[in-house]
């Protein structure tokens, strides 16, 4: 028996939406570097990984894709409110970076919370956070 392969190409193009609505649901952000707990020397590397969610550019303006945001020694802003931008201690990765280096950290303990938002600056619902504390020598 064989099965046409029309019907292989059609049951493709039904699969991938159903995939990529499901993966959305469990967007999840994580702060690889560095290390919870970690005792680090400036200047500090931080590395984001994202899965279930595209990081793009800010100037992208599609569900389902976001970028990436730091709280540097800052609270998280309501999660209901944009971003705001031009506030100490809050970056907006907005060329769709995945790293970012911190290069003026006093020496001491420090917290930086990960968010992504999409083009609006909105936090992903529900929200899409990490947490990692780390001391600087
Ligand atoms: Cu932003």
């Amino acid at each position: 028996m064989t099965i046409p392969i029309s019907r292989l190409v059609l049951g493709a193009v039904i699969l991938l939406p159903v995939a990529a609505r499901a993966q959305t649901g469990h967007a999840k952000v994580k702060i690889v570097a560095p290390a919870n707990g970690a005792t680090v020397s400036g200047p500090v590397k931080v590395i984001l990984q994202a899965t279930g969610v595209e990081i793009v550019a800010a100037t992208v303006e599609r569900p389902g894709t976001g970028h990436h945001h730091l709280f540097v020694d800052h609270d998280l802003t309501p999660v209901d409110d944009t971003i705001p931008r031009g506030v100490t201690g809050i970056l907006h990765l907005g060329r769709g970076q995945t790293e970012f280096v911190l290069d003026s950290l006093a020496p001491g303990p420090h917290r930086v919370i990960a968010v992504v938002a999409n083009w609006k600056h909105l936090p992903l619902k529900p929200l899409v956070v990490d947490t990692v504390r780390f001391t600087v020598k």
